[in-house]
């Protein structure tokens, strides 16, 4: 079982800064059409400019994030939209049991829908008061501080809502399914190369 009597996950280590990690370049994005889509398991499908989305009521949480790579940042004050309050407004099949996150530049993770309707399940468009970086996600990233921070899609585009539990682009490389920081869900089995690069990756920059 997960054992939160402990502020840091087991294996992590507190970081002051707050480290970059992607793969691939910063994507740029046009506000005037850039949408969030909702789709898959849906009796309607649904799109959200990026006005109408800021519009929605906001919520801040102060959220621990953990990364697989080892460090956890504590204490990070993100404002957006609750995950909750956007699906609580969606005609979901009974079937939609997980999401894969669309993100860009062609970045998946998927989930559990459970995992998304937690208290604390955002999508961020600010960081300590701050509107979202682009090298952190923005214009909007999604934010699950239970979960592995990879599962935290910067420069987030839609939601599919699955039956099956698609892998996404880290899970098919390796990482495992859920991402459990508590239960130290890192990897489904032995390293890949695409590990191995990621973690050469985060060492150049210096984590
Ligand atoms: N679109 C996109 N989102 C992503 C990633 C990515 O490669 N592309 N990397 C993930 C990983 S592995 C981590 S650790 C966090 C890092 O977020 P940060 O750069 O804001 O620290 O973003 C996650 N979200
Ligand atoms: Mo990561």
């Amino acid at each position: 079982m997960s054992d939160r009597s402990q502020r840091f996950p087991p294996g992590q280590t507190q970081t002051a800064k707050w480290p970059v990690l992607h793969y691939g370049e910063i994507p740029r994005y046009a506000p005037g059409t850039w949408d969030f889509r909702c789709f898959g398991l849906l009796e309607t499908e649904k799109r959200w400019s990026l006005a109408e989305l800021k519009a929605l009521p906001q919520v801040e949480v102060t959220s621990d994030i953990h990364c697989v790579t080892t460090w956890s940042r504590l204490d990070t004050r993100f404002r957006g939209v609750r995950v909750r309050e956007l699906i609580a407004g969606l005609s979901l099949k009974p079937e939609a049991k997980f999401v894969l996150v669309h993100a860009d530049p062609g970045y998946r993770t998927n989930l559990p829908l459970a995992d998304l309707m937690t208290d604390d399940a955002l999508l961020a468009t600010h960081e300590g008061g701050q509107p979202r970086s682009p090298e952190h996600g923005g214009p909007v990233r999604l934010v699950v501080p239970r979960l592995y921070f990879w599962k935290s899609a910067k420069w987030v585009r839609g939601f599919e809502f699955t039956d099956l539990d698609v892998p996404g682009f880290w899970e098919k490389a390796g990482y495992h399914m859920r991402g459990d920081p508590w239960r130290e869900e890192r990897y489904r089995d032995s390293e890949t190369n695409a590990m191995q690069r990621m973690r050469a990756e985060a060492k150049r920059r210096g984590r």
